[in-house]
């Protein structure tokens, strides 16, 4: 069953049609993921007719109920992959929320990628998600919210966890987004400044290894920051003959050996987006 053929029979309620396309694809040795892309579109079909009033309540439960039969399988299929573990992550639907299938995909796609995944399921309490992350110490937190009135317990949440979380006293590391622009650079390092006060641990930037990679950037910094926690090392910033005369702390221009717990990684202005993320051993 084509691509565009599953998304439409789902959007109609085909169960059989649905249950029959998946069992075929799979047999056909198709991709799990490609799979679930499709049935996912066709549940924005469902999305989409529910919104327009042509769907109901009633509707909404079909199609989440098509959509658990043809998902087993396919998580099966995925979850049949070996692989070494490389990092924790607490996963939950936050409070009010009862959408579990999205998350429950996202789970499944990290645990064959070798993510141990904590799954606090759904309409999970914020004690919980702090009480998990002082339990697993996770390297992420990842919250599933599909309503807009639930945002604010997804703000929640992320208050709960910053009270009960690091202080800028245990970041052992900055990877910076480090541009090398006058633009970006003075701004990280007074935006630093301003948060670490006259104890800014060792700053750098990477970027002169890797080039800037633009939206790929983060993720290799990631990468490099969770190396940084494994090796206990900070990385220099190489090519560095000149700094601001604003700014008060030096990158190093060798290899540290420090203890190195936790590291915050900076990526700046993608599509307007600015994040910091802090990677954490376990
Ligand atoms: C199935 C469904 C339900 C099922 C959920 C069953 C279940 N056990 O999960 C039921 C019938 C229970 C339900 C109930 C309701 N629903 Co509903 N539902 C849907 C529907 C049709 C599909 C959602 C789905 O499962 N999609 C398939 C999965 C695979 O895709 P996904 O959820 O988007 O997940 C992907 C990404 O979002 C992402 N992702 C998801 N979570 C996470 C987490 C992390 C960390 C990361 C990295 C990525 C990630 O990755 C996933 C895989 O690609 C959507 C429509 C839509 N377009 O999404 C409406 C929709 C979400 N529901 C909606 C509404 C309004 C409701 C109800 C309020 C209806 C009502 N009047 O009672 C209730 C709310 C109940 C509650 N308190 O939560 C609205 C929300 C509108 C809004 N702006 O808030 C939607 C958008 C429909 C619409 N267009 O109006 N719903």
């Amino acid at each position: 069953m084509s691509t565009t053929d599953l998304a439409r029979a789902l959007g109609d309620l085909q169960e059989d049609e649905v249950v029959a396309g998946v069992g075929e694809r799979i047999a056909a040795g198709d991709d799990p993921t490609a799979i679930l892309a499709d049935v996912q579109r066709g549940m924005e079909i469902v999305g989409k007719r529910f919104e327009d009033g042509e769907y109901y309540l009633s509707e909404l439960l079909y199609a989440a109920d098509i959509f658990k039969q043809v998902n087993e399988p396919l998580a099966e299929k995925l979850a049949s992959r070996e692989t070494e573990k490389l990092a924790t992550m607490v996963l939950g639907t936050v409070k009010n929320d009862i959408h579990e299938f999205g998350k429950d995909i996202v789970a499944t796609i990290l645990r064959s990628n070798g993510v141990e995944v904590v799954d606090l399921g759904m309409d999970v309490d914020y004690e919980a998600f702090v009480a998990a992350v002082r339990e697993h110490h996770p390297q992420f937190v990842g919250m599933s919210c599909l309503l807009t009135t639930v945002f604010d317990d997804m703000k929640n949440t992320i208050a709960a966890l910053e009270d009960a979380g690091l202080t800028p006293e245990d970041i052992g590391y900055i990877n910076a987004h480090g541009t090398g622009t006058e633009m970006n650079d003075r701004a990280e390092a007074l935006a630093i400044e301003r948060l670490f006060g006259r104890k800014i641990p060792p700053v750098s930037s990477t970027k002169a290894f890797t080039g800037h990679t633009l939206g790929a950037a983060f993720a290799i910094e990631a990468s490099i920051s969770v190396l940084a926690i494994r090796e206990q090392k900070v990385w220099p910033s190489i090519h560095i003959n000149e700094v601001m005369p604003e700014i008060s702390f030096l990158p190093p221009n060798d290899t540290l050996s420090v203890p190195v717990g936790h590291v915050m990684s900076n990526s700046f202005g993608f599509g307007g987006n600015n994040t910091s993320l802090i990677f954490s051993e376990i």
